[in-house]
């Protein structure tokens, strides 16, 4: 393996200065209104205003991406998806989980069940993937202001838990849209399929809005709604 110790200095000091700019607070206000508007569906918005200094790679799909437009159906090859993003909640209002119990350890092919907490997520909200839903629409806050959504749940063996795993898809998955969720905390049961074999595995919830994107929240070093357990399959 190569090494670089200029690599080394100069990672740290991207890293640093990365995080410096993520966290010094709000952005300077975006300059005087904008320039171009174009027509999406039946909505009619103007494009985003660049900030002063910060060269983008592009915002849109149109005109800046050769690679065919998401539908709705899952792709296992590249696609460029304009559904904007849509709305965020208010800082205070984020959507928020926590994994608040899960077994130690499970058999092999035993099923596991986790007790999920979510704060600031309507679980109401689910647009079939399978039926042309994912990333098909954009966030849109309840009257409330919060995020309308659900969330997921997976496990699966991470081997000798050293390496990043391939993005395999996982047979032991989960949405969990019961239509409960609000400003309140509250507590959910769910349990997947279980693991077939033995081993070091991970389970994750994640929360999704309505056409399954982690919601977005007001700044960057606020943690999305996520969560993992680590267990062994014996
Ligand atoms: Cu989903």
């Amino acid at each position: 393996m190569r090494f670089s110790w200029a690599r080394q200095i100069v990672a740290p000091v991207a890293v640093a200065v990365l995080a410096a700019v993520l966290l010094a607070g709000p952005a300077p206000a975006a300059g005087p209104a904008t320039t171009a508007g174009h027509n999406h569906a039946d909505i009619t918005f103007v494009a985003n205003q660049q900030p002063a200094g910060l060269d983008t790679l592009g915002d849109t799909c149109e005109g800046n991406s050769d690679l065919p437009l998401h539908d709705g159906f899952q792709s296992a090859t590249p696609r460029c998806v304009d559904t904007e993003f849509g709305e965020h909640a208010a800082q205070a209002d984020a959507p928020s989980l926590l994994i608040v119990d899960a077994p130690v350890a499970v058999r092999s092919g035993e099923n596991i069940t986790l007790k999920v907490s979510t704060r600031n997520l309507v679980r109401d909200r689910f647009l079939a993937a399978g039926a042309g839903g994912y990333y098909l629409e954009s966030s849109f806050l309840n009257d409330a202001g919060l995020i309308r959504g659900h969330f997921h749940t997976a496990c699966r063996f991470i081997g000798s838990g050293r390496n990043a795993l391939p993005p395999d898809r996982q047979a032991s998955f989960k949405a969990t849209e019961d239509g409960g969720g609000g400003r309140a905390p509250d507590t959910v049961t769910v349990t997947v399929p279980g693991l077939t074999g033995r081993g070091l595995a991970q389970c994750v919830v994640w929360a999704g809005d309505g056409s399954h994107r982690i919601p977005m929240a007001s700044f960057a070093n606020q943690i999305p709604a996520i969560d993992a357990r680590r267990l062994l399959v014996r």
